[in-house]
């Protein structure tokens, strides 16, 4: 199937395209999680277990993330190109916690898995920008409670966010993008398969090596996101 002319693209992001910016990603060699098993930091059967261990792991890399050194790459950057001239809409879905579509210029980002410069209360349920270390006994500045705040994270065994926009963007776009993700968390490795199976729509896996749902793809296009995205923007842009 050719590069659509027309029609709206859902583009998924995921930890490898903010790999060239200097973040780790998750499953990768000195990946995110090394020195700590994934259920040790990323449940919320972890958190109630030992707050303080994940709320370190979490104020590591709210830290990382304010580091002056850490920017949005030419990926992030084609992205925000592509939806300012994409006439037929763009829909810019990341798994990433991290804020550097929005600092490339991306408008309306859809966090699927939430975002790291953010917390929610337990208690009282109120959601805030959150730019300092969080602690086990912090005070939600709302209701009051101690302990009750956590990262605003979508954690494995939670719900993601979105789910119904997203599924109604991939239910009618012409061309579904998947850069940088490894295929191994669901649903969003789902996603290609919801596309492929209307039968109408172009998938592309951007990459940079062939993900666990490779298969699923039309087209694999492999390499680093800084190099391929751009390429490919330009690619639509000129059609
Ligand atoms: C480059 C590059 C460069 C490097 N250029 N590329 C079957 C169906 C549905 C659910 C399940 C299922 N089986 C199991 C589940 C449950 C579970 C799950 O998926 N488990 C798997 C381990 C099997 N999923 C959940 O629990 C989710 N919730 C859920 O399913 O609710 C029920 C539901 C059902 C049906 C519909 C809707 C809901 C929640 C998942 C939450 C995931 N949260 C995390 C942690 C967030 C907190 C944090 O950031 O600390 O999100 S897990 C972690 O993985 C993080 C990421 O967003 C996510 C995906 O990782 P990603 O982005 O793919 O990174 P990597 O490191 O894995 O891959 C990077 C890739 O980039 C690699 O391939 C590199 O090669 C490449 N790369 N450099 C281009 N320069």
């Amino acid at each position: 199937m050719p590069l659509p002319r027309t029609g709206s693209i859902v583009v998924l992001t995921g930890a490898g395209i903010s790999a060239e910016s200097g973040l780790a990603t998750f499953r990768g060699a000195g990946g995110l999680w090394e020195g700590h098993r994934a259920e040790e930091v990323a449940t919320p059967e972890a958190f109630a277990r030992d707050p303080a261990l994940v709320h370190r792991f979490y104020n590591m890399r709210r830290r990382q993330l304010a580091d002056p050194a850490i920017q949005p790459n030419a990926a992030h950057r084609a992205l925000a190109r592509l939806a300012r001239a994409w006439r037929g809409g763009c829909l810019l879905v990341t798994q990433n916690v991290d804020d550097l579509h929005e600092r490339a210029g991306s408008h309306d980002v859809v966090h699927l898995h939430g975002e790291l410069r953010r917390v929610r209360c337990t208690a009282c349920s109120e959601e805030r920008l959150w730019l300092r270390d969080l602690e086990a006994k912090t005070p939600c500045p709302a209701c009051g409670t101690f302990g009750g705040l956590r990262p605003a994270i979508v954690w494995f065994g939670e719900m993601p966010l979105h789910m119904e926009r997203i599924t109604a963007a991939l239910q009618s776009c012409a061309l579904f993008l998947a850069i940088g993700t490894s295929g191994l968390v669901y649903p969003a490795a789902g996603f290609v398969a919801l596309v492929r199976d209307r039968g109408r729509a172009h998938t592309i896996e951007l990459n940079l090596e062939p993900s666990a749902v490779r298969s699923d793809f039309a087209e694999a296009r492999h390499g680093p996101a800084g190099t391929t995205v751009p390429a490919l923007v330009d690619e639509l842009l000129a059609l």
